[in-house]
């Protein structure tokens, strides 16, 4: 089993993030886990926080879905995806800070699922 694999199953909300300015790589990514995770985990509250990105990639499914805003949720489990450092987190870190379980054994920007 995967330590991602892992991860989700223990969690029961995850919130998933990506770099400022998205671009295709990083929308994909975001977006191919959150519906990953809709198909597989149906009763996981799941959410994308991205800046807004061009009307190019609309039609990726679950586009309309990524919200904008910080807000006050909160989350067992944040997955960065296609993003090197904190800072590139934009608006967005505090979420990857609040989550419930911090990422064992290292620092949160040394984790593999968010190298620095
Ligand atoms: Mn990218």
């Amino acid at each position: 089993m995967t330590i991602l694999r892992q991860m989700l199953d223990s969690a029961g909300s995850v919130a998933i993030l990506g770099h400022i300015r998205p671009d295709g790589d990083c929308l994909g990514s975001t977006l191919g886990l959150y519906n990953y995770l809709q198909l597989n985990y149906p009763n996981m509250k799941a959410s994308v926080y991205l800046e807004e990105a061009a009307d190019k990639f609309v039609y990726l499914k679950g586009f309309e879905t990524i919200r904008h805003e910080t807000d006050e949720e909160t989350y067992d489990l944040c997955v960065c995806l296609d993003c090197g450092d904190l800072e590139r987190l934009g608006n967005f870190p505090a979420i990857w800070s609040g989550q419930k379980e911090p990422l064992p054994g290292s620092p949160y920007h040394q984790h593999p699922l968010c190298p620095g």
